[in-house]
């Protein structure tokens, strides 16, 4: 067992803490060092990054200031519980007590479902098996989803479909300057990953031909040779004329599709029955630029395709995921050095959050809830009797939906901020405002949090122990290098001692965060995420284990893919894919197409980095990304605030030119709350097979704001 002080060294006022960067998946590691220098009321940083696997030694922007939210005195110490609309301290106990009374009350009046668990991809692996257990162990609801349902789940699906396993990167970030030929399809690395840069920069220098599909010029764009602006969510359909051209000019790999694919001659039949100039109409990306992106990509001896959000977050995120794998399998170009897959994921334990039983239909180890033999294992690991395991539940955005109809009469929030982050935010915060009783468990105030009834003080990055999984499938420990601040707990801790008074203790018998990974071990062993070879001791003396890792003695296995698929066949699945347009389209009175995503220097909902005045001083607020005669013909003016509406709702924004933005498409990031909170007017449409939300399209008009007009 470790202890605190072991990474921590605390000298004569100085504390030099290992720690690494609560934000993105890449999990760069670092070193903080907080020195109180003497007659002087508050301690200096220093910052200084530290050489691992992923980020080899690189720190962004958010890395170097992740301590200033953490430790610049806006925390939540104690519990507060809502009295008469105003929040007040009360003791552990009192907490504890007040939830166990509500549940207990619920759950008599309306049924153990009465009550929902939403979790997050920034809880460490040993927290999201722990809220997993507790929903089906500790209190029984099938209610449980989790934050990823937003951010990996068209990816994951379309992964297990396709070759029977989901892991973000299907090769080591080595590989990435192995390949001749890289696409990168609505992802911005260079503002959301962007201590990978040098992968890509690398395999530029090595000659590598870079594609990049997205609507606007971003940092990521910019460095490639061909940049196709795709319109808004017709991924699928460029990814069809790609297809399409591969096979009219025979560059296609034939071995690879006859011995280790199935459904060829079915993706045949459809593309012979499209038009390329259709599809060029429908995508908005020319003829001549498709053609050049499919010989590229197709004449390359190696190369790779990543996909994030941009083409995840769309009402097709499942299939449009899966064409990007046909490109792939169609070319052979999986399973070989340079040649693979990555979802590029997103939260810090994006991946290892998504594997261990936070999702409705999963069980630890990406079993499957509905799956007898997988129940089976799971209880016998549990203790319990797989007749006790509830079914299935519905994905995050229904929870909200179930909430607003009072199916959900309780919810517990740990790791998110869901009226910010989910679509039609003013639709969820309605419903929240309906429930009996609000929980949420976070170390700042966020929007969610002002509504509740009761919030619990959880610990910071440097204060958890903990395993986190990045963007490769790598398994990596961060211990805690300083002591909880004020009574805040481990989130892990807070399920331990609700389930001990909910009389489920024998079920929650941890003493500290290796313990419970002891025990996801056993309940993953076998499973697709196998993590059972993987030990804190290993993980301590390697950098970090890839997973699937199924014995002690097992390296974890860095490329996937090499001899065969995980499915029965043994053979990836090719799949005809339609050409689907947005679910909600342009209109005269709603002209424009609104996409989200993110910039540098914040971090999803901003709870976190608009609290650190370094990274707040650089965006202050959020913005409209518009084409300046798209912006002439509405009248608006660069730097001024404008109102951007959907059908849903509005928002207020300053307006921001750029010209390498399509001119039918606008752009604003999600990193604000209240009136500039884009989800107020985002769409709630989500994917029929992953229940993604359309997050990346939806109908908008902008409008120059009053204020100014009477100016
Ligand atoms: N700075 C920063 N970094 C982050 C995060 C953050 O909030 N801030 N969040 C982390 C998380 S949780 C995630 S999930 C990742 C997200 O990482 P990304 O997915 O890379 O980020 P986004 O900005 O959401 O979207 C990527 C790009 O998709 C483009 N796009 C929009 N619509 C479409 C479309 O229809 N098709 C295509 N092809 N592209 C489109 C956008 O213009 C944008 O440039 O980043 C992680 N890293
Ligand atoms: N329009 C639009 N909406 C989007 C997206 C988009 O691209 N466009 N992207 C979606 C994506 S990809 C994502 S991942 C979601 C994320 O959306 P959210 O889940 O709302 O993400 P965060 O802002 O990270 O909220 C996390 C909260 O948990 C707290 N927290 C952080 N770490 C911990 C911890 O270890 N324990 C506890 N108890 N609390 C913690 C933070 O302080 C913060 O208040 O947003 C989605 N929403
Ligand atoms: S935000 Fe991501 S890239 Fe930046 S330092 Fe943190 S983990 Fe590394
Ligand atoms: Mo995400």
């Amino acid at each position: 067992m470790s202890t605190i002080v072991e990474h921590q060294v605390e000298q004569n006022g100085v504390r030099v803490m290992d720690t690494q960067c609560p934000f993105c998946s890449v999990q760069c590691k670092m070193q903080i060092i907080e020195e109180r220098g003497a007659g002087e009321s508050r301690p200096s940083y220093q910052v200084i990054p530290k050489p691992n696997a992923a980020s080899e030694g690189r720190l962004c922007i958010k890395g170097m200031n992740a301590y200033q939210h953490v430790l610049t005195g806006e925390r939540i110490e104690y519990p507060l519980l809502k009295k008469d609309g105003r929040f007040e301290r009360v003791s552990w106990e009192e907490a504890y007590e007040a939830i166990v009374r509500r549940f207990t009350q619920l759950r008599s009046l309306y049924g153990q479902h009465s009550i929902g668990l939403y979790g997050g991809g920034s809880l460490t692996n040993e927290s999201a098996y722990l809220l997993g257990k507790f929903a089906r162990v500790g209190l029984r609801t099938k209610y449980i989803d989790y934050n990823g349902r937003f951010c990996m789940s068209a990816a994951a699906s379309a992964g297990v479909k396709v070759f029977g396993m989901d892991r973000g990167l299907t090769n080591p970030l080595s590989d990435i300057e192995r390949a001749d030929c890289i696409i990168l399809a609505g992802t911005n690395i260079a503002e959301c990953q962007p201590t990978l840069m040098p992968y890509f920069t690398r395999a530029k220098e090595k000659g590598a031909f870079l594609i990049a599909i997205d609507p606007r010029e971003t940092g990521t764009t910019r460095m490639a040779d061909l940049h196709l602006r795709v319109r808004p969510g017709m991924d699928a359909t460029l990814a069809n004329g790609m297809l399409k051209v591969l096979l009219e000019e025979g560059l296609t790999d034939e071995a690879f599709i006859q011995n280790r694919t199935e459904g060829f001659a079915e993706l045949k039949e459809h593309l012979d029955s499209l038009e390329l100039a259709e599809i060029a109409e429908l995508s908005g990306v020319p003829e001549g630029l498709i053609r050049k992106a499919a010989f590229a990509y197709g004449k390359a001896s190696t190369g790779m395709i990543f996909t994030a959000r941009g083409v995840e977050q769309q009402t097709d995120g499942h299939m449009a995921v899966r064409n990007f794998l046909n490109l792939i399998l169609l070319t052979g170009k999986i399973g070989r050095p340079g040649c693979g897959y990555g979802a590029v994921t997103g939260q810090g334990n994006g991946q290892g959050g998504r594997e261990h039983g936070q999702k409705a239909d999963q069980l630890p180890g990406y079993r499957l809830i509905e799956n007898p033999e997988d129940r089976a294992y799971v209880a016998g690991v549990w203790g319990i009797d797989p007749a006790e395991l509830p079914g299935k539940g519905v994905s995050a955005y229904e929870m909200m939906q179930k909430v607003h109809e009072q199916e959900i009469r309780a919810l517990f929030v740990m790791g998110s901020n869901p009226i910010v982050s989910n679509p039609n935010a003013n639709f969820v915060e309605e419903g929240l405002k309906k429930l009996d009783f609000l929980v949420i468990a976070d170390f700042l105030m966020s929007e969610t949090a002002q509504l509740a009834d009761l919030i619990l003080p959880a610990t910071a990055y440097l204060e958890n122990t903990g395993t986190m999984t990045n963007l490769e499938g790598r398994v990596l420990l961060r211990e805690a290098s300083r002591p909880a601040s004020g009574e805040a707990k481990h989130d892990w801790q807070i399920l331990c001692d609700l389930a001990s008074r909910l009389d489920r203790a024998a079920f929650f018998p941890f003493a500290d965060a290796e313990e419970i990974f002891e025990e996801l071990r056993l309940a993953s062993r076998g499973g697709t995420a196998d993590y059972y070879g993987i030990t804190y001791d290993r993980l301590r003396q390697e950098e970090g284990v890839y997973w699937p890792c199924p014995e002690p003695g097992h390296p974890g296995a860095e490329r996937l893919f090499e001899e065969s698929f995980p499915l029965a066949s043994r053979k990836a699945y090719l799949t005809p894919v339609e050409n689907h347009l947005p679910k909600e389209l342009i209109s005269p009175d709603y002209p424009l197409f609104l996409t989200t995503g993110r910039v540098l220097t914040q971090y999803l909902t901003g709870v976190q980095t608009r609290r650190s005045p370094a990274l707040a001083a650089r965006d202050v607020e959020s913005f409209v990304e518009i084409h300046p005669s798209t912006a002439r013909k509405y009248r608006l003016e660069e730097g001024t605030l404008v109102a951007v509406a959907s059908r849903r709702g509005e928002i207020y924004v300053r307006c921001r030119f750029s010209s390498d933005i399509r001119e039918d498409t606008v752009f604003v990031p999600m990193h604000w709350g209240d009136t500039q909170n884009v989800n107020k007017i985002t769409l709630d449409a989500l994917d029929p097979t992953c229940r993604m939300p359309g997050f990346k399209v939806c109908a908008v008009h902008v409008t120059p704001f009053l204020l100014n007009e009477m100016a």
